[in-house]
């Protein structure tokens, strides 16, 4: 069994990184002129605000340690502020005019005897109802960054403090998306959906800092393949694998796949860009597929654009002694090659020729190679032990002699008056060694070798006149799987 180590990341803390990347100066809080200016332009916030204002001045916290004194803040812009004392929080508050993704990020002090929490509600402007809506709960001296796809209104959100008695400051930052994937927000662990086992999962990176967090379960413990597909060149994108508690396991770089063996549990999945590069327009592919139990065998490769997954799981032959199948799936589904089937035609005014390959229960997959075939960018060849192949070619022919071989020889006059013959030559053989082309693309059959593949085998059908091979070619890449010893 050969497994793929996951490597770890360099720096796990790489959303500060990525903040970095923006390129923000921190900005101390503007206290009262910043807010005031905005705030009385939200109706029947203003009237709730002050009577709990007045709460707040009871004690010595800041303003902002009640919602009522949450402060203002735009977009984008990286601010400071500080905290003291578990339970404490510090409040803030933005518009929106239209529906769009929020994200928030906090970058919290390095003291690891701190641990302040970040938490999203949306305002009720006439009753003055706060509503949660999304939440970060990451530990002590670690940033907390969750999303939101919000419609238009008023949103507050807090720093609340969860551990630490002292004085810390804290540096936050709020941001909008245009354009977000179909599961968002799900920034923090908190909001994170179920990642089925072999399905793929889309997602889109939507800016710097955007996270995608998912889960899956695992309940029998074995061999896992993790894969990070479609990701374009100028993007840095890396899957995360953590336990369950958010503990970093491994890492997926971009258009590979990881294997790793997992006992029963859950685990976190997290997209991430490492470096701040995105495009908001790429889908990229995010899938978890088991490697079944009696596998014997097992390889896995993507194609060299990323787009594709091929995994080969050689499992025993039920029944048989020392026999093998060799089973392939192509992005996580399992390729049906024992039904299938492909027919290549070619016609010209007086002769017509037909070959055509089928495989059958028994036929088995022996070698596969990834490449590029005619035109086609992402190809399989797929080598079978054994398949059926037919071939059958028909020529008109006024000379006797062209058509002489033939195993079948009809004649007939034309308008002219002129004689002429027409020859058939066919047969069927199941033969060794037959090469199936895939269009992975398209995921259908599109040509098949040994013997030729366009213009049948003369040797075969006796036929002799169909002229010299297509310059049909297969350019293989640098992936080549030969099954035998794995
Ligand atoms: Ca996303
Ligand atoms: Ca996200």
């Amino acid at each position: 069994m050969h497994n793929v180590e996951l490597i770890l990341p360099k720096n796990e803390n790489l959303i500060k990184e990525a903040v970095t990347v923006l390129g923000g100066n921190v900005v101390p809080l503007k206290i009262a002129s910043h807010r005031n200016s905005k705030v009385e332009n939200i109706t029947n916030m203003k009237h709730k605000l002050l009577v709990e204002e007045a709460v707040a001045a009871l004690n010595d916290e800041p303003v902002n340690s009640q919602p009522s004194g949450a402060y203002l803040i735009d977009f984008d812009t990286i601010y400071s502020d500080s905290i003291s004392g578990q339970g404490k929080r510090r409040w803030y508050f933005f518009q929106l005019a239209e529906r769009k993704k929020i994200t928030l990020y906090m970058s919290p002090t390095s003291d690891t005897t701190v641990d302040n929490d970040l938490i999203l509600y949306k305002l009720d402007t006439a009753t003055g109802a706060l509503t949660e809506l999304a939440r970060s709960q990451n530990g002590p001296a670690t940033y907390e960054l969750l999303s939101y796809v919000g419609e238009s209104g008023v949103y507050l959100f807090c720093v609340a403090a969860y551990a630490g008695d002292t004085a810390n400051e804290f540096s936050f930052m709020a941001r909008l998306s245009e354009k977000w994937d179909a599961r968002e927000g799900d920034d923090s662990i908190y909001q994170a959906q179920e990642q089925f086992i072999g399905t793929i999962v889309k997602h889109t990176i939507d800016n710097s800092i955007d996270q995608d967090v998912s889960f899956f379960k695992i309940t029998n413990a074995g061999i896992y393949s993790l894969m990070l597909m479609n990701v374009p060149p100028e993007c840095n994108y890396q899957l995360q694998l953590l336990d369950s508690n958010a503990n970093l396991i491994g890492s997926v770089a971009k258009n590979t796949t990881s294997t790793v063996r997992l006992n029963a549990g859950g685990y976190i999945l997290r997209l991430l860009s490492s470096d701040g590069t995105f495009d908001v327009d790429a889908e990229v592919g995010v899938m978890v597929a088991a490697v079944p139990d009696n596998a014997t065998g097992y390889q896995v490769w993507n194609t060299e654009d990323g787009t594709h997954c091929i995994e080969i799981i050689c499992v025993p032959i039920t029944g048989a002694t020392n026999k093998y199948r060799y089973n392939v799936r192509i992005d996580g589904k399992m390729l049906d090659y024992q039904h299938c089937a492909v027919e290549t035609v070619k016609a010209t005014a007086n002769t017509q020729s037909k070959c055509s390959m089928n495989t059958s229960l028994d036929t088995n997959a022996i070698g596969v190679a990834v490449g590029q075939y005619s035109g086609h960018k992402n190809t399989l060849l797929l080598s079978m032990d054994n398949a059926i192949y037919a071939e059958s070619h028909s020529m008109k022919s006024y000379n006797f002699s062209d058509v002489s071989s033939a195993s079948h020889i009809s004649s007939g006059t034309d308008q002219y008056g002129m004689g002429y013959y027409i020859g058939n030559w066919s047969c069927v053989e199941q033969l060794p060694n037959m090469n199936l082309i895939l269009d992975m693309d398209t995921m259908k059959e599109i040509d098949f070798r040994n013997p030729n593949w366009f213009y049948g085998n003369a040797s075969l059908a006796g036929y002799k006149v169909c002229g010299s091979p297509k310059s049909a070619n297969f350019i293989f890449n640098n992936k080549i799987g030969i099954f035998e010893g794995i």
